[in-house]
């Protein structure tokens, strides 16, 4: 049965981790794969989190099966997240969510409703995106698109070639957007920009997908949702992913959620109905320990504001790290201007290097990052940033 089975090619990201991993130099330093690490260079344990999850163990709650989409209480407060508190759409009824597997789960998710939905569709992802998109839309048996994003030359968006790509597409292409914090390349839509990309997928009658996986780490929750309210506004119906692995530290928790914004109650019902089935023939329900955790901190005013300076703290940090780095090129003499990586947002920062100027950057210096020259910038810390200045200015000569 198994005697032919080829093997697969690594993740190109996680697999990075794995070669890093069992590098024995003392030095080394990953800025591969989209983590926040502190500046100790560990991945932290919030203190809203560990307060939300003593108050579990407290309460000796029984382990029950979730209903399939999941708990409510995280549902509704995952909306007013994305939506803001005051959303029209949720006293509407339009708005439905369900828990799902991390923001990966939720695209998967998404992903095979839509094709039930749209067999014939295609699906538009930004040239470049992150890895998993494609190979997880092409899993759900769509065919993957790429429209122009980000431009080399001006270290920022192509916007003329995303825009002329979007009006090109036949009505019902998916397009998956970034809705904050790109991934790879750390480069943002202007809050100008996404209105003349909500008024392109009206005109040409797209199907938003809206990824967002680093809300609060651009410039605060509520400005890094404005993409996804402005979709809101413009009375689309629409679809969002979104997860609570970075901004609340719980990668393994697997804590994400998919919501559905439908034309009305009525419709959002049948809508949801069928978003059960999907997940029931995939995993059936979510699990309890992540969503009962970030549901307790966003519920409860007092962890909440805990947690929303936390994340501020990390937003802040990856910020004077990208001070530091472009202050420590240019006083090791490199020429290159790196003042595009103090405008980017989020953890990444597309650096500019060469896939042979990462290769030595890795052999010489111990210093990983990805090979289209992506930096993991929340993993530089007060510790390896000289390391890592030092091996960048190194490879630039
Ligand atoms: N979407 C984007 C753009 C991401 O960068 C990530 C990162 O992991 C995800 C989705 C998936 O998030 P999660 O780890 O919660 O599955
Ligand atoms: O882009 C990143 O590094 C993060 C983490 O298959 C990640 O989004 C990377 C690859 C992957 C899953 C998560």
């Amino acid at each position: 049965l198994f005697a032919a089975v080829e093997l697969a090619p690594r993740d190109p990201i996680l697999g990075l981790t794995e070669q890093f991993n069992a590098d024995t130099r003392s030095n080394k330093v990953n800025l591969g794969v989209g983590v926040y690490y502190n500046d100790e260079g560990k991945i932290p344990l919030l203190g809203a989190v560990r307060k939300a999850e003593l108050a579990r163990i407290e309460a000796a709650a029984a382990r029950g099966y979730l209903p399939i989409e999941g708990i409510v209480a995280y549902n509704q407060l995952v909306q007013k997240l994305l939506l803001g508190a005051d959303s029209p759409l949720i006293a509407e009824g339009r708005a439905l969510t369900a828990q799902s597997l991390g923001g990966t789960g939720a695209l998967k998710v998404g992903a095979d409703f839509l094709k039930r939905l749209l067999p014939g569709a295609k699906v538009a992802i930004s040239n470049p995106s992150w890895e998993n998109h494609r190979a997880l839309f092409e899993g759900a048996g769509f065919e993957v698109v790429n429209y122009p994003y980000y431009d080399a030359a001006t270290h920022g968006v192509d916007f003329d070639g995303m825009l002329a790509a979007l009006r090109s597409y036949p009505a019902n292409t998916v397009v998956v957007l970034h809705a904050c914090c790109h991934n790879p390349t750390g480069v943002d839509l202007t809050v100008d920009q996404w209105h003349q990309v909500v008024a392109a997928v009206k005109e040409t009658g797209l199907v938003p997908f809206l990824d967002i996986a680093y809300q609060g780490f651009g410039d605060g929750i509520d400005a890094d949702a404005a993409a996804v309210r402005l979709f809101a506004d413009a009375n689309l119906t629409f679809l969002i992913s979104s997860s609570f692995s970075k901004s609340f530290s719980l990668y393994g928790e697997r804590v994400g959620a998919l919501t559905l914004v439908a034309a009305n109650r009525e419709e959002s019902a049948r809508v949801l109905s069928q978003l059960k089935r999907v997940i029931r023939t995939n995993y059936s329900n979510p699990p309890t320990h992540g969503g009962t955790v970030v549901a307790h901190v966003l519920g409860q005013p007092e962890l909440r504001a805990e947690w929303e300076t936390e994340l501020a703290g990390m937003r802040d940090r990856i910020r004077d790290m990208r001070k530091a780095l472009v202050q420590k090129l240019k006083d090791r003499g490199v020429e290159r201007n790196f003042d595009f990586v103090l405008k980017q947002r989020g953890m990444f920062s597309y650096s500019g290097l060469t896939a042979d100027q990462v290769d030595r950057l890795r052999e010489e210096h111990a210093v990983y990052a990805i090979g289209t020259g992506r930096i993991c910038v929340a993993a530089l810390n007060s510790r390896n940033i000289d390391a890592v200045a030092d091996g960048i200015a190194a490879v630039l000569k």
